[in-house]
């Protein structure tokens, strides 16, 4: 069915790094591009936006991005019209003055609330539900997720059909890594490393170094660069910087644009990622992976984690499981993995045939955005 045109607004309050604005970022440009509809993207931190999309200008209060109304959410709310549909990202609270807004439309807008990603099984039972109301207006409970039941992933159209052409392209490959400086040794496995700083790094670097197959380690700039740093002995590391231990070449990277990202998780043989926006991205790109999950109050994030794994390990055999998961649950707690990277290298080709099965299933799934869309058009 059709969707009539509509306004969306979105609003994303930056927390902290850059996974609030990297998902709104790409969700506004998803519902513009294959939607149809009118999209303003209201963030209160244009810094953050700015490092995944340099093309913005941090200065302006409006400005129009791939389609786009980014808008500067501002501490002093300006007058503005209520949209049709109106989603707070991450819980995040909307300006009284544009509740007041929505509670003045003769129809009420549909408002629902973007939550965190998780794995975990009581998010099928949530989602969808009924939340607090503002006056006439009623929010709505929107959850991602793994599971049918779930709103789903974020995934633009043909993006698994244009990362299998990239992957089967040696030249195209050769030619994105060039342009970020990388020479790729032919025998060299490449790992991109995204993650905060991790006590658990040293153990992981020293099993690399000492493996019989070299590794090309490509660590964009980041909150890991630290602890990159100390185990090569050098006061810090910068932009270009690239270092020879043993089997292992390290070399950081500059922070890309969001869809060079993805890009450069194509690349890779192995990728580890963090938080929520990169996570996904590395389970379209098709490749084993490790996730440095966000860490939350009274370790819950630890059930999240655990609530994933048994979902992305049910098509192993036993041992490859356990060495996943003895692997992303060491790394999550800061501990050294080293062993433990020797146990998972073990199951290689099971864990490769899984990565791309886990991708096919869960790209059987409606998309994010066009659930959002979906469960506007049965609320209407
Ligand atoms: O940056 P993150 O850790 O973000 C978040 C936030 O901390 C958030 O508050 C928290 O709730 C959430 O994690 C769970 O990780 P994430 O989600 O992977 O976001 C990183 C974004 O940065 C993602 O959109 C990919 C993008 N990116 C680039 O565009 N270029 C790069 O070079 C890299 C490394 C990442």
């Amino acid at each position: 069915m059709p969707i009539p045109k509509t306004r969306w607004d979105i609003f994303c309050t930056v927390v902290d790094n850059y996974g609030d604005i990297g998902v709104t970022w790409r969700l506004a440009r998803q519902l513009i591009a294959e939607h149809g509809l009118a999209v303003r993207l209201w963030v209160d931190d244009l810094r953050a936006f700015e490092r995944i999309c340099p093309e913005i200008d941090i200065h302006l209060a409006q400005q129009s991005q791939q389609g786009v109304e980014v808008r500067h959410w501002p501490s002093d709310w300006p007058q503005t019209e209520a949209a049709d549909v109106v989603i707070a990202a991450f819980a995040c609270q909307l300006p009284s003055a544009y509740m007041d807004a929505m509670a003045e439309r003769q129809q009420p807008p549909l408002w629902m609330n973007l939550d965190y990603l998780s794995a975990e099984d009581w998010v099928t039972g949530c989602h969808g539900l009924p939340s607090v109301k503002y006056k006439s207006v009623q929010k709505f409970f929107f959850f991602p997720g793994f599971q049918p039941g779930t709103g789903g992933l974020l995934r633009e159209n043909g993006l698994l059909e244009r990362r299998r052409r990239f992957q089967q392209d040696a030249a195209a490959q050769r030619q994105f890594l060039h342009g970020l400086g990388v020479d790729r040794a032919a025998d060299a496995q490449l790992i991109s490393l995204f993650a905060y700083e991790n006590a658990g790094l040293a153990s992981w670097l020293d099993a690399l170094a000492a493996d019989s197959t070299p590794t090309h380690l490509l660590v964009p700039e980041g909150r890991i660069l630290g602890d990159v740093a100390r185990w090569l002995g050098v006061d810090a590391l910068a932009v270009g910087d690239l270092d020879v231990r043993q089997a292992l070449t390290v070399q950081v990277l500059p922070f890309v644009r969001q869809d060079q990202y993805d890009q450069l998780l194509w690349c890779c043989d192995f990728n580890a990622v963090r938080g929520e926006d990169s996570f996904v991205r590395a389970q379209w790109a098709g490749r084993p992976m490790l996730w440095h999950i966000y860490q939350q109050d009274e370790d819950i994030h630890l059930d999240k984690l655990d609530a994933f794994l048994a979902l992305y390990t049910k098509g192993l055999s036993p041992a490859a499981a356990e060495a996943m998961s003895g692997l992303w649950r060491a790394w999550s707690a800061g501990k050294p993995i080293g062993e433990h990277w020797l146990q998972v290298r073990k199951h290689w080709p099971e864990l490769q045939e899984n990565a791309e099965q886990w991708c096919l299933e869960q790209g059987l799934q409606a998309d994010l955005a066009t659930a959002l869309v979906q469960f506007y058009l049965n609320w209407i």
